[in-house]
């Protein structure tokens, strides 16, 4: 099943046959992975419009805009200052046509970006954080990320357990699922996303990474593993940033497995490994394969 986050075939839906770069843009000074990189100290929004432009060069579809820190310990941002982060970049990606989704657990901060002309609503925290937030997704039927985290950004990689880490985690998956569409969204509406790094150890992450085709039997699958710790442990490379192969290894595993988007900071090198698993994935489906091309 495809993913459709707008009216446009051609650029507003993914699926396996077509998957897709969601670049990140974090305005947000203290994100593990680029350390606040389109930051800019004295608020103004123009680093971050200018990364974002830069991503969308590269080849991203999706622009994924963030203003508060999900890392692992991070501390929580009031609403306010959320917004004033993240509202101007928004504002600024959608007026040039960029498709933007917010990443988001707050209703407020969800409500104003969509206003400002953000398309789709990523939720790390699957409407656990505010319970505002689902009734909004489905009040104006917002393309949504559904992700999958145990506990809480400050508490989550304390002492991650599991039954069964797919079956947990596709079993939570499921049954959110299953209540947004009782609810009346459209089931093609949502993305579900392992959250991998959110609660996981580097063997859970190994694990949900395997079960890509499962998850996907699901629902359309987001995959964000960029410059994630476990990837650190994988490979001994301390600096988040120096962790881009890395990342596009996974990006092409998780797409020849199945999913759909991938999250990441290397538009460019995850264009390429997207495009290798994508003809690797359709290869092994035995579907019909369009010659991969790295054209827009
Ligand atoms: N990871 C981060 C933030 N948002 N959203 C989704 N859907 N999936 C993810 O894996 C995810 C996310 C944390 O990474 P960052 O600090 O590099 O943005």
């Amino acid at each position: 099943m495809a993913w459709r986050v707008g009216p446009d075939p051609g650029r507003h839906e993914f699926d396996r046959a077509r998957p897709a770069v969601m670049g990140i843009v974090n305005t947000t000074p203290d994100s593990f992975s680029d350390a606040g990189l389109a930051f800019a100290v004295d608020g103004d929004p123009g680093p971050a419009i200018a990364h974002g432009r830069a991503l969308v060069a590269a080849g991203a579809a999706i622009v994924d805009v963030g203003g508060e820190s999900t890392r692992p310990g991070a501390a929580a941002v009031d609403a306010a200052t959320e917004r004033s982060r993240v509202v101007p970049v928004v504002e600024a990606l959608a007026a040039e046509g960029v498709v933007v989704s917010i990443d988001t657990t707050k209703a407020a901060v969800a409500a104003a970006a969509l206003d400002a002309g953000a398309m789709i609503l990523n939720d790390v925290s699957a409407g656990r954080f505010d319970p505002d937030l689902l009734p909004l997704v489905v009040e104006r039927d917002v393309p949504y990320v559904l992700m999958h985290m145990q506990g809480t950004p400050r508490t989550m990689q304390s002492a991650p357990v599991y039954d069964d880490v797919v079956a947990d985690v596709m079993g939570f998956l499921a049954e959110r699922l299953g209540a947004l569409v009782d609810a009346g969204m459209a089931m093609d509406r949502i993305a579900i996303d392992p959250g991998i790094g959110f609660g996981k150890t580097v063997e859970h992450n190994l694990d949900l990474l395997r079960a890509i085709d499962r998850f996907a039997a699901l629902a359309p699958v987001l995959v964000g593993a960029s410059r994630k710790s476990f990837l650190g442990t994988i490979t001994g490379v301390d600096e988040p940033r120096d962790r881009d192969p890395a990342s596009a290894a996974v990006a092409a595993l998780a797409v020849a497995g199945g999913a759909c988007v991938v999250r990441a900071h290397d538009v460019a090198a995850t264009r390429q490994a997207v495009a290798v698993g994508r003809a690797m994935g359709a290869r092994r489906r035995l579907d019909p394969v369009d010659p991969v091309t790295l054209e827009q």
